[in-house]
């Protein structure tokens, strides 16, 4: 089952061997044998390559899922033995990622400096088949609760801030309503469920009509150089984004006084499989930071 993860994951027979420290023959001879007990092929062998039939695929969907909560297992028992190792994987949206990760990482591997931590970026919806498949222990970021999927669960932690942001010289850089950027062109930087939509509520909940979204930027480096290189795009990101921007000096907050949905970030993950006390405790110390940014915010 490992091996078929790593042949999706590298492309290729002889990787995965080499990956697994076995002889290809040895490997192939392993994967026909499980063909043979399934009374299913499972690959296509061809010269550029290797792919997975439909047997393959349904096949796949549950090695994943078995992989995954085998390595959990396994992380978990040494972890309640004391032994701290193991790895925890996760997907942050842009706000966690530039927020109260950094605090949270740095007490986390002064904590455990031997459990490895796997980071990458992503933004629910996208992430749910990740999480699903157990590829990834939890996502932080935000999410629509009535939107949520029924076999994920979503902790809050806290709301972000949303602004929306145009390159110095957009003519409607200092515009102050929404009604003044109806004709203006849009980049979304989600799909319609993610936090990118937040300009489609704002101006339904404005009585507007949809915004003219003209393109669809999912990376967060490129979307604020490309807004800052451009005197008609408009865009919304979170503020400390456009705070710790590279472009920042090129680009401004468009000071509209209309109200902003603010996306509430979430904890997301399985509801079925439990998280190692590694997640948990890194998950802990997020949940510290969100608590004390509250705080701060409700004393100020
Ligand atoms: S964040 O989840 O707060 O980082 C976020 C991402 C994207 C947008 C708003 C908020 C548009």
């Amino acid at each position: 089952m490992q091996a078929l993860v790593l042949i999706e994951e590298l492309g290729s027979i002889r990787a995965t061997a080499q990956a697994m420290n076995f002889t290809q023959p040895a490997l192939t001879a392993a994967i026909q044998q499980l063909e043979a007990e399934l009374k299913a092929p499972l690959l296509v062998r061809s010269r550029t390559g290797v792919t997975f039939t439909n047997f393959g695929q349904a096949f796949l969907r549950h090695a994943k899922l078995i992989v995954a909560q085998s390595r959990r297992a396994q992380d978990e028992i040494a972890q309640l033995r004391g032994h701290w190792e193991g790895t925890v994987r996760m997907a942050v949206s842009p706000a966690i990622g530039l927020g109260l990760l950094p605090q949270a990482l740095r007490q986390f591997t002064l904590q455990h400096p031997n459990v490895k931590v796997h980071c990458r970026d992503g933004l629910y919806p996208n992430i749910a088949p990740v999480i699903r498949d157990g590829t990834l222990d939890f996502a932080l970021t935000p999410v629509h609760r009535v939107d949520l999927e029924s076999d994920l669960v979503a902790e809050p932690l806290y709301s972000s801030q949303v602004v929306i942001v145009s390159g110095v010289s957009h003519p409607l850089s200092r515009a102050t309503r929404l009604k003044q950027l109806q004709d203006c062109d849009w980049v979304m930087s989600s799909p319609s469920r993610g936090p990118g939509a937040i300009i489609e509520e704002a101006f339904q909940k404005s009585g507007l009509p949809a915004p003219k979204v003209k393109m669809l930027c999912e990376s967060f480096l490129a979307l604020p150089a490309v807004v800052a290189a451009s005197d008609h795009w408009m865009t919304t990101m979170p503020r400390i984004l456009f705070e710790n921007s590279p472009f920042k000096e090129q680009l401004c907050i468009v000071p509209i006084q209309d109200e902003l949905p603010s996306p509430l970030i979430c904890t997301v993950r399985r509801h079925d499989l439990p998280l190692t006390p590694a997640a948990m405790q890194l998950i802990g110390w997020i949940q510290h930071y969100a608590l004390k940014r509250l705080d701060k915010k409700a004393s100020k």
